[in-house]
C-alpha cells in the first residue's frame, strides 16, 4: 500500500452551454486528472478543478505544484498515513484544489486495496443524496424552462438560483417566476458568489420575503465584515458561508463572528480528510450543511455523493451533484446517472470511478 507515482493530466472538456454567475463564468471544463498509483499496481483517481475567481488557482498551476511540489512529499508514504499526507500537504498554504485531488485519489487507492467503498471507510450512513440543480444566469423563462428540463428528465426538484447581478430585479424576478411556476412542488434557494453589498442583498432578501426561500449562501463578501455581519443578523433563513470559508478555521471564524450560519462542504476544495474535519466541527456547532458543487465533472460529482453519503448530516439535504449535465462528455467508462432526483455511489470499492482510456486519451492536453 505504498505510494509509487502520482501522475496529473490537465484535459479539456467543452459545456454545452456556459455557466454563469456572479463571480465567473465556465465554459469548458479544463480540468486536472490526479492519478495515485502504488506498489500493489492499484490506481486511485481524482479530479481538480481550477477555479481562479474563488481559490486563485489554474490548471497550469495545479499541474506544477503537484508534479514539483506535493508528489515529491507523499511518494513512499503508505495509503493508511493519510494524517501525515494532510501535515505535509498543509506546509504549504493555498492550492486547495490540488491537495483536494490528490488527498482523494489516496482514498480511493486505499478503499479500492481493502476492497471497501469510500463511503464506508468514511462513516457508510447511506448510500445515495438527493440532488439539488444550480441555474446559472439567464432570462428568467429560459431558466424556468431549464427548470422544467431537469425535473422532467431527471426527478430534480430543488434548485439554487444563482443571484448577484444589478439591479437586484434581474435576479428577484427570477425566484419569483420559479415559484409562480412551480409553487410548492420546489424547494428553492439562492446564492450570490459575493456579488452584492449588504445592503444590496437586504433589499433583494425583502422582494423575495414571500417566497419560502430554503436558504441564502454568500450574498456579499466576507471581507466586509460588519456589512456582512449586520445583513445575517436580520435574515430568518440560514445564510451559507461558501467560497469564504474553505478551512474548518474560516468555518469557526465566519461562524462565530456572526458572519455566516450555515456551510457548504465542497470535496473539490477540501477532499476527504478536511471535510471530515469540516463535517466534524459543523456537527458540534449544530450548523446545517449542504455539499456543494465545483462545478465538478463525474468524478468530482462522485467524489461529493461518497463523502455526502457518509454522514447523516451531510446527507440531510440535496446535494449539489448535476452540474456535470451541462457538459458535452466525460471521462468515466459508465457515466453518472441521476434517477428520481437521486444520485447512488458506484457498488464496490473505492470510489468506483473506472476511466474510459479512450475518452482520457481524446481530451487530455499534455500529449
Ligand atoms: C457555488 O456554489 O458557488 C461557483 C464558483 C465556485 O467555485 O463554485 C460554484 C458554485
Ligand atoms: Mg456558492
Amino acid at each position: 500500500m505504498k505510494i509509487t507515482r502520482v501522475e496529473a493530466i490537465p484535459f479539456a472538456i467543452p459545456y454545452r452551454k456556459p455557466l454563469r454567475f456572479a463571480s465567473g463564468e465556465v465554459h469548458t471544463a479544463e480540468h486536472v486528472l490526479v492519478r495515485v498509483h502504488t506498489d500493489d499496481g492499484v490506481v486511485g483517481v481524482a479530479e481538480a478543478p481550477p477555479r481562479p475567481f474563488t481559490y486563485g488557482e489554474t490548471q497550469a498551476g495545479i499541474v506544477a505544484v503537484l508534479e514539483t511540489v506535493f508528489a515529491p512529499q507523499v511518494v513512499g508514504l503508505s495509503l493508511l498515513e493519510r494524517e501525515t499526507v494532510h501535515a505535509r500537504l498543509s506546509r504549504t498554504v493555498g492550492n486547495p484544489a490540488a491537495k483536494s485531488a490528490l488527498d482523494m485519489a489516496i482514498w480511493d487507492a486505499l478503499g479500492q486495496s481493502l476492497d471497501v467503498s469510500v463511503t464506508e471507510l468514511l462513516g457508510g450512513y447511506t448510500d445515495r443524496m438527493k440532488v439539488s440543480h444550480m441555474l446559472g444566469f439567464d432570462e428568467p423563462a429560459a431558466m424556468v424552462a431549464e427548470a422544467e428540463r431537469i425535473r422532467d428528465s431527471y426527478g430534480i426538484t430543488t434548485f439554487k438560483v444563482k443571484v448577484g447581478r444589478r439591479p437586484v430585479s434581474l435576479d428577484t424576478a427570477v425566484v419569483r417566476a420559479m415559484r409562480e411556476r412551480f409553487g410548492a412542488e420546489v424547494d428553492l434557494y439562492v446564492d450570490g458568489n459575493r456579488g452584492w453589498t449588504a445592503a444590496e442583498s437586504a433589499r433583494a432578501m425583502r422582494e423575495m420575503a414571500g417566497l419560502d426561500l430554503l436558504f441564502a449562501e454568500e450574498l456579499c463578501p466576507a471581507d466586509d465584515v460588519l456589512g456582512r455581519r449586520w445583513l445575517v443578523s436580520r435574515l430568518d433563513i440560514p445564510f451559507i458561508a461558501d467560497e469564504s470559508a474553505v478551512t474548518p478555521a474560516d468555518v469557526t471564524r465566519e461562524i462565530l463572528g456572526g458572519s455566516a450560519t450555515a456551510i457548504s462542504i465542497k470535496t473539490a476544495r477540501t477532499g476527504f480528510t478536511r471535510s471530515q474535519r469540516t463535517h466534524h466541527l459543523a456537527e458540534g456547532l449544530g450548523l446545517e450543511v449542504v455539499m456543494g458543487n465545483q462545478i465538478d465533472g463525474q468524478i468530482g460529482s462522485l467524489c461529493t455523493v461518497a463523502f455526502g453519503s457518509a454522514y447523516e448530516l451531510t446527507s440531510r439535504r440535496p446535494g449539489e451533484l448535476s452540474n456535470f449535465l451541462d457538459m458535452t462528455d466525460d471521462l468515466l467508462a459508465e457515466p453518472l446517472r441521476i434517477a428520481d432526483g437521486e444520485l447512488v455511489i458506484r457498488p464496490g470499492a473505492g470510489l468506483g470511478a473506472a476511466l474510459d482510456p479512450g475518452k482520457l486519451r481524446h481530451y487530455r492536453q499534455d500529449r
